[in-house]
């Protein structure tokens, strides 16, 4: 009986064990794909399980890091759910904001890892995987993006983003509009700006965009219209700044009366002459 219970206890801390070993697992996940846009607003990293495990869910406590720009990100505890060949997505903010964008499983800063040569590390403290690329590897097209073909070698491909969260299915982003001041208007613009193909002027101040009022007094295009206080209809009937137009056409009314004048004056003198 004693050696039955010693049995016992023993399958049971096997068991044990092996359940926590299970349960702690994530050693498993590759860096899959890794996409930014230009000015490294919009990025998004994704892992894949690569090996049809189910039990990868313990990736609480490790974190997603990158060399050059010294980010860190902590995920703050498990996952839930058969991790099968499944997707985790890590993604910025303006990412997240996107139309069709997946919702990222996490949320990581902007500008998260170097779009000119970087590298990304998966849970680091254990040296479970790291992607590095060079300079012009990654394209910033807003289109496409770097995809591991082989977790071995780190070979890759580039080709149309599909980024794809734990729950799936995979999704695609348009981020190939270039807005650094965040006011929705791209320059250039296009199709996947918020206010479409209206060109921003002025990419560095978010007051200044296509239909922003025309400021009369401050010697700045704020509307984008190529015209600048006073040259804009908009500020036609601005007082006083814009009353040096008013003047111009006095200016030109009393030339007339002075051209009229000097005619009269001619022809009296002619008409005198000919007296
Ligand atoms: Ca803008
Ligand atoms: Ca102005
Ligand atoms: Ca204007």
């Amino acid at each position: 009986m004693k050696s039955h219970a010693r049995v016992c206890l023993r399958v049971f801390v096997v068991i044990a064990s092996s359940s926590v070993s299970a349960r702690a697992a994530s050693h498993l996940w590759r860096i899959n794909e890794i996409f930014s846009n230009a000015d490294g607003t919009v990025q998004f990293i994704e892992l894949k399980e690569s090996l049809g495990s189910t039990a990868e869910n313990g990736i609480g406590g490790k974190t997603m890091t990158d060399q050059m720009n010294g980010s860190s990100f902590l995920i703050p505890s498990n996952i839930v759910g058969n991790t099968a060949n499944k997707f985790l997505l890590f993604a910025t903010p303006a990412f997240a904001a996107l139309p069709n964008a997946p919702t990222p499983d996490y949320i990581i800063p902007a500008h998260f890892f170097a779009i000119n040569g970087d590298t990304v590390h998966w849970a680091p403290a254990f040296n479970y995987d790291n992607f590095t690329f060079s300079s012009g590897a990654l394209p910033t097209d807003g289109i496409n993006s770097i995809q591991i073909t082989n977790f071995n070698t780190h070979s890759f491909v580039t080709g149309s983003n599909s980024p794809t969260n734990f729950a799936g299915p995979p999704g695609h982003v348009d981020a190939s509009c270039t807005d650094v001041d965040g006011d929705g208007y791209g320059n250039p613009g296009n199709a996947s700006c918020l206010h479409g193909a209206a060109t921003d002027c002025n990419d560095n101040n978010p007051a200044i965009h296509p239909g922003a009022t025309e400021i009369c007094t401050d010697t700045i295009d704020n509307d984008c219209n190529g015209l600048t206080d006073c040259d804009d209809s908009a500020c036609a009937n601005f007082v006083p700044n814009c009353i040096p137009a008013l003047s111009n056409i006095g200016v030109a009314v009393a030339g007339l009366l002075l051209i009229a004048l000097g005619i009269t004056v001619i022809k009296r003198r002619a008409k005198c002459a000919r007296d």
